[in-house]
């Protein structure tokens, strides 16, 4: 929704990301800087984006203040930022915690993306003449996780949604409701259904960066043991930062569409302690234990992309093995826990 250039004169796009203090919302900000975006980061109130996964970027993202539970918040945040692109990316990720907070995942990630979708029109003054047409494109963050119970493997676009968790149920409204707001209103809105994606910023309660940060800390003396729960199951892992060019991709199409985005092959979480360990010439035997209550009330036991029409119709490729991401995981690690001990500071520990 930039304002027109004079004849002659470049304006860059402008895009608002939502969850930009989150693992992707970082790589999105660099990646939309590199292709010569103006970048609006919306934060909440609490969040002090110096200190956090964005503060390299200060002074290049601008920030505006904004909660996904409040929608005037959420207006006032479109309204200045005045952007082409609308990123939601912001949500409570953690899926074992939606069971805890069922009702405040709800609000978030479900009712969530409805406000921040009326908060498009709104500031369009529900003309769909500014939301249609590509004036203001949306992106909605939607999961693998809204697969669920799977009937069929690999999942690919039309695959038959049953979510197995408060997440996933509350990630599939955001699906639909973005989904209708394009078939009633005519907005230009899309859901990348991402399988998932990890990377040294990973938060360290997922259970790739749980065991990275283990192998980092057990190697450096400051832990013997590993709990985790279902060693079973089954992942599409890709890197972050692959992903995030997929988001870009999608919002330059024409036409909205929605996409799978993934790797097409899929590891056990055992798998990722064998890659993790072995890097660091650990055995993983030696130190993990299994531990009933990390098991979820209801598990997803096997997740695989079909990431063909990606692949076809946007030409989007991952860059990184799974090998690849989960040594470099380790390495950042060790190289990070390692500073920390020569300047004794507390050891990096998951609170889950
Ligand atoms: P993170 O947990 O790293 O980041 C979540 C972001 O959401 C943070 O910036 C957080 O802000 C923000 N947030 C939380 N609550 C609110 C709220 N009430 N209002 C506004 N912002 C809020 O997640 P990822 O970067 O890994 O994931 C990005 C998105 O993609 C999420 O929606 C996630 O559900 C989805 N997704 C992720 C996948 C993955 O494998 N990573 C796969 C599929 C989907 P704060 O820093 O203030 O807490
Ligand atoms: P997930 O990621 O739930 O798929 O959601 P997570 O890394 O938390 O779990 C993956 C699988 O590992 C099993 N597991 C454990 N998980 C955690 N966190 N801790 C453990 O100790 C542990 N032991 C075994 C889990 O049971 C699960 O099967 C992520 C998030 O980023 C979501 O926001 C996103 O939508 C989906 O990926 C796609």
């Amino acid at each position: 929704m930039a304002k027109p250039a004079p004849e002659g004169e470049y304006v860059s796009k402008r895009a608002l990301i939502t969850g930009i203090t989150g693992q992707d919302g970082s790589y999105l900000a660099e990646h939309l800087l590199e292709l010569g975006y103006q970048v609006w980061g919306m934060i909440r109130g609490q969040a002090d984006p110096q200190r956090s996964r964005i503060g390299h970027l200060a002074g290049e993202v601008s920030f505006v203040r904004g909660d996904l539970t409040d929608e005037g918040s959420l207006v006032a945040a479109v309204d200045i930022a005045q952007p082409d692109e609308v990123y939601n990316l912001g949500a409570m990720s953690f899926v074992p915690l939606s069971w805890q907070q069922p009702k405040l995942t709800t609000d978030v990630n479900g009712t969530g993306v409805l406000r921040i979708l009326d908060a498009i029109r709104t500031v369009c003054g529900l003309d769909t003449s500014r939301t249609a047409g590509g004036q203001i494109r949306f992106y909605q963050a939607s999961s693998s996780e809204m697969f669920g119970k799977v009937t069929e493997t690999p999942q690919h676009e039309a695959t038959h949604l049953h979510p197995r968790s408060p997440y996933g149920v509350a990630k599939t409204y955001g699906h639909f409701i973005t989904r209708n707001y394009r078939e009633s209103f005519g907005m230009h809105g899309v859901s990348g259904i991402l399988f998932n994606h990890e990377s040294p910023r990973r938060g360290p309660h997922f259970v790739t960066r749980k065991i990275t940060l283990a192998v980092a800390n057990i190697k450096n003396g400051r832990q013997e043991k590993l709990h985790l729960g279902n060693l079973d199951a089954r992942r599409d892992w890709g890197y972050a930062r692959d992903y995030v060019r997929a988001m870009h991709l999608m919002l330059q199409r024409t036409t909205p569409t929605d996409y799978v985005i993934g790797t097409g092959r899929m590891h056990t979480v055992r798998e990722v302690l064998e890659v993790a360990f072995d890097a660091a010439g650990l055995n993983w035997q030696d130190h993990v234990v299994v531990d009933p209550t990390l098991v979820r009330p209801a598990e997803v036991d096997t997740l695989c992309a079909d990431p063909a029409s990606a692949s076809e119709e946007l030409g989007w490729r991952t860059t990184t093995t799974f090998e690849e991401l989960i040594r470099l995981m380790v390495e950042e690690d060790l190289r990070e826990t390692g500073r920390e001990q020569s300047h004794t500071r507390p050891p990096l520990a998951p609170a889950w």
